[in-house]
């Protein structure tokens, strides 16, 4: 993500050297004691170069002692800078160092190493937090061993948790009111997954057998109280240990596997050594307190962590330049997985959709960097949607290249080569392509065009022309890509590029699937002996969502109907109808409703909705939700949030009322199913969900009143479909639906946080004032990034008070975003950049964001916040 050589304390790929030591095991030894903790670690050392000045890392550490094989070291001995500890002449043989140092937990807010979340003490350790923990080199290519002993009070703290296998936990003798417990983990592993877990925490408790036959205790911590809320996510591991075994042959390793839920957390969940922890909303949910939609998410990144004990754990990265390594091959794994447990189909359209509305938008602003960066200044600023979902895509662009059967060959030769290292993504693909080659088959595309990929940031676009010779039946295609400059990346290459597409007959009939790998700048195909006719075969592009490009092809509107009613693949049918929803809400949002294509699409939508229409209500669903505001955003000439928010509530208020005859009778048709446990029923919620949404923007006073039932009904799912359709409009039942929902779930914070984001995104004239209200409301706490992200994240996606023209939003969150930056710089940075589309407004909005950006730039920034304020200032 840097740019400019300006910067300090820049990391760089081309720097990479590995480290002059291995640590073969390491020994922690725990004391939690009243308020603070003692360490005591010791390292077993092992020099591999001659004469190398060993270099540890160490960050808000009291050291009390250090010892060189028992041998106190004194001050001429080691240099201790800052957070750089050094030992010039370390021994040339193995040695053991031995640090003692005093840590404190509960005066850290960055919730990066050791700190407290309500009674607990908790770890996260990735990217670099274990130097908050131990000094040690901190970074992913020094593999140990770890046995950790800890020491605490047996009331506060009765269970005590770190990786591996428990080899023992009892009393300490000596002293009753503490105990201890003993960990091993034999695996290697490296530091950032390492982690621990002290508290008054109760257990669900299950087990796993393997196809070996092996029997694994499954156990899910949660705080007291919590308990009823465990069963979703216990399940949804047994899911994901099974689904591993059957489609990878991967099983699990330990006889044990922990997860805890803490409600103080940075991001989703943390797949360490056989002791996950997770954020508390993505495990604590049932039907009532979770909506479907958390349902399948939480499903998901349980799945996601279970998986990384192979791809990232078992086979970890080389340095943190891998992330995609990891992070891209294990979102390409729990998206298959989701895709075989419920519907593929729809799946492709929800990461399809996500993947416009978050990865395009960075790869196309002044944060965009490759899948695989080469400079960073915070690492933790490269957890992006780049590395995460466009690294699975490129991974699925692989495999649609390959065909499954061999695609498949090459990840069993992956995981068989690299078991025990830490890898490279250059490692990945060559094991990818040896193993997919043993049938000695052409590959049919060049390996090193296609690690561009890799290197190369931005979206490609791909023209497509068509000329049709209607008496002979001949088409011809051409097709043109390019890729448009990115910040330091001024000059692009062509990409090998899989394109999945078919003919579709006159009425709709599906054609036969094909790909067509374009690997030019230019190129073109010409099928002959189709049947003439007037009208081209409608065109059937990327099926399957098949590469993350942009494509621009002249298809009218009687081809997009076409393809809107009957396309067999469900993504290529969706995209069809969003470049019609697309049309016709920039036109509205410019000021021009476009009549005749508004007809058009409500005798399609009457089409649909009839009883005898589309029978499957998750795809009707499906087929009728807008596209996403920054996808539309980036086809405005000058990207304006107010006038897309207003195109929609008016496009929403249109359809419910020239429809609501058809959308009362589909409602009463749904309603039988919506009483039913998901998944089953989640189609029909969510198609009571959009028609609630629209019926509602219609003034519809029965839906109003509906909706308001639904708030304090049986499923979550409805009561927040409910307040989503009345968030926009302003009415009493609006405001008596969110007081309900508050009273109903105060003291619930996973579910409050939702509260707090819907009250923060309510368009209302005096919405700063009641978001800075929320900021003080005795349920908002401060110290919970996810509190933090509903207000905020709310506001930003509130776009009548975020973009007011005032500029007080922009303001408000730039003096926002300084103070949570003191505590949290992880939350902080990732907040910064809801300014990320700035150079897209018209000239005045870009003058006030311009001013928020120099408030921003003026303060304390930690280096995660400056770095993201420094670029988005540049780009
Ligand atoms: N690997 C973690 C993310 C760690 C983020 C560190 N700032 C969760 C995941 O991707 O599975
Ligand atoms: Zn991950």
């Amino acid at each position: 993500m840097t740019h400019t050589a300006s910067l300090d304390s820049v990391v760089r790929l081309a720097d990479y050297k590995p480290y002059p030591f291995s640590i073969p095991s390491i020994s922690l030894d725990f004391r939690i004691e009243e308020r603070l903790v003692q360490l005591t670690s010791s390292l077993q050392v092992e020099p591999l170069a001659d004469s190398q000045p060993l270099i540890l890392r160490g960050v808000d550490l009291e050291l009390l002692s250090i010892q060189l094989d028992g041998k106190v070291l004194d001050g001429a001995d080691f240099v201790l800078d800052g957070s750089l500890l050094r030992i010039p002449a370390p021994p040339l043989q193995p040695f053991t160092l031995t640090t003692v140092c005093r840590i404190d937990p509960h005066a850290n807010t960055s919730l990066e190493g050791l700190y407290a979340s309500g009674g607990m003490l908790t770890t996260q350790c990735e990217a670099e937090g274990f130097r908050r923990i131990a000094f040690h080199p901190d970074r992913p290519d020094v593999l140990s061993r770890y046995r950790v002993r800890i020491e605490a009070d047996r009331q506060r703290f009765p269970v005590l948790l770190s990786n591996g296998n428990a080899l023992s936990q009892g009393p300490l003798s000596g002293d009753p009111s503490r105990h201890e417990a003993i960990w091993d983990d034999p695996y290697l592993k490296p530091s950032y997954l390492f982690a621990l877990v002290a508290g008054d925490l109760r257990e669900l408790r299950d087990h796993f057998v393997t196809r070996s036959g092996r029997e694994v205790a499954l156990r899910l911590h949660v705080e007291p109280g919590d308990e009823p809320y465990t069963s979703h996510a216990m399940d949804s591991l047994k899911r994901s240990m099974a689904w591993d075994e059957q489609v990878y042959g991967l099983e699990y390793d330990l006889d044990e596997f922990n997860t805890v839920a803490v409600r103080h957390f940075n991001m989703g969940a943390m797949e360490n050594k056989s002791l996950n922890i997770f954020n508390s909303k993505l495990v604590l949910a049932d039907a009532e307190t979770a909506t479907d939609g958390e349902l399948e998410r939480i499903e998901s990144v349980v799945a996601h962590e279970y998986f990384h004990n192979w791809s990232g754990n078992r086979i970890t990265c080389r340095d943190w330049f891998q992330l995609s390594l990891k992070e891209g091959l294990t979102v390409f794994r729990d998206q298959c997985f989701t895709a075989d447990l419920h519907s593929a189909g729809l799946k492709r359209i929800e990461d399809a959709s996500m993947l416009r509305n978050t990865q395009f938008r960075e790869d196309a602003g002044p944060t965009a960097h490759p899948v695989k960066p080469d400079a960073y200044q915070a690492i933790d600023n490269f957890y992006t949607t780049t590395i995460y979902e466009k690294g699975a895509e490129l991974i699925r662009m692989l495999r649609t290249l390959l065909g499954e059967e061999r695609f498949m060959a090459g990840m069993r030769l992956y995981f068989q080569r690299h078991d025990g290292e830490a890898a490279t993504t250059d490692d990945f693909v060559a094991a990818i392509l040896e193993g997919a080659s043993a049938d000695r088959d052409e590959l049919g595309f060049d390996p090193e065009q296609f690690k561009r990929w890799y290197h190369q940031a931005g979206t490609p676009t791909v023209q497509i022309h068509r000329a049709w010779n209607a008496s002979t039946g001949e088409l011809t295609l051409r097709f043109r890509q390019s890729t448009p400059p990115t910040p330091g990346q001024p000059e692009k290459q062509p990409l090998v590029i899989p394109l999945l597409w078919a003919l579709l007959g006159p009425n709709g009939e599906p054609g036969e699937e094909r790909l067509l790998v374009l690997d030019q700048d230019e190129e073109t195909l010409v099928l002959e002996g189709l049947s003439p006719s007037a009208r081209p075969p409608a065109l059937s592009l990327f099926r399957r969502f098949s590469a993350p490009v942009h494509w621009q092809a002249v298809q009218d509107v009687d081809e997009l109907f076409l393809l809107f009613a009957h396309d067999d693949d469900p993504f290529a049918r969706w995209d069809a109808g969003q470049q019609l929803w697309r049309t016709l809400l920039l036109a509205r949002a410019s000021g021009t409703r476009d009549s005749d294509l508004e007809q058009r699409m409500l005798e399609a939508l009457r089409g649909l909705l009839a009883i005898e229409g589309e029978s499957d209500p998750a795809v009707l669903a499906t087929l009728l939700a807008f596209p996403g505001g920054a996808e539309l955003e980036a086809l405005q000439k000058e990207a304006d949030p107010p006038a897309l928010f207003q195109a929609a509530c008016g496009l929403r208020e249109c359809l419910g009322r020239v429809l609501a005859p058809l959308l009362h009778q589909r409602l009463e048709a749904l309603a039988p199913q919506l009483s039913q446990a998901w998944p089953l029923g989640q189609g029909e919620r969510q198609l009571t969900a959009v028609i609630w949404s629209w019926l509602a923007a219609a003034g519809d006073g029965a839906v109003w009143a509906q909706a308001l039932a639904a708030v304090n009904g049986p499923s979550m799912t409805l009561a927040r479909a409910a307040l989503r359709a009345l968030l926009p409009i302003d009415c009493s039942e609006r405001e008596m639906a969110l007081q309900c929902f508050y009273d109903r779930w105060q003291e619930r914070p996973v579910i409050l946080d939702g509260w707090f984001a819907l009250e923060a995104s309510t368009p209302r004239t005096d919405g700063l004032a009641r978001v800075e209200a929320l900021l003080a409301h005795p349920r908002f706490d401060p110290m919970a990034p996810n509190a933090v992200r509903a207000v905020l994240g709310g506001l930003a996606g509130n776009p009548l008070v975020f973009h007011a023209a005032n500029g007080s939003g922009y303001r408000f969150m730039a003096a926002q975003i300084i103070q949570v930056d003191q505590r949290n710089a992880i939350t902080a940075s990732r907040m910064a950049k809801v300014f990320s589309r700035w150079r897209s407004y018209a000239p005045e909005r870009q003058a006030l964001v311009k001013q928020a950006l120099d408030q921003l730039a003026a303060a304390e920034l930690s280096t995660n916040t400056r770095e993201v304020v420094a670029l988005m200032q540049q780009g």
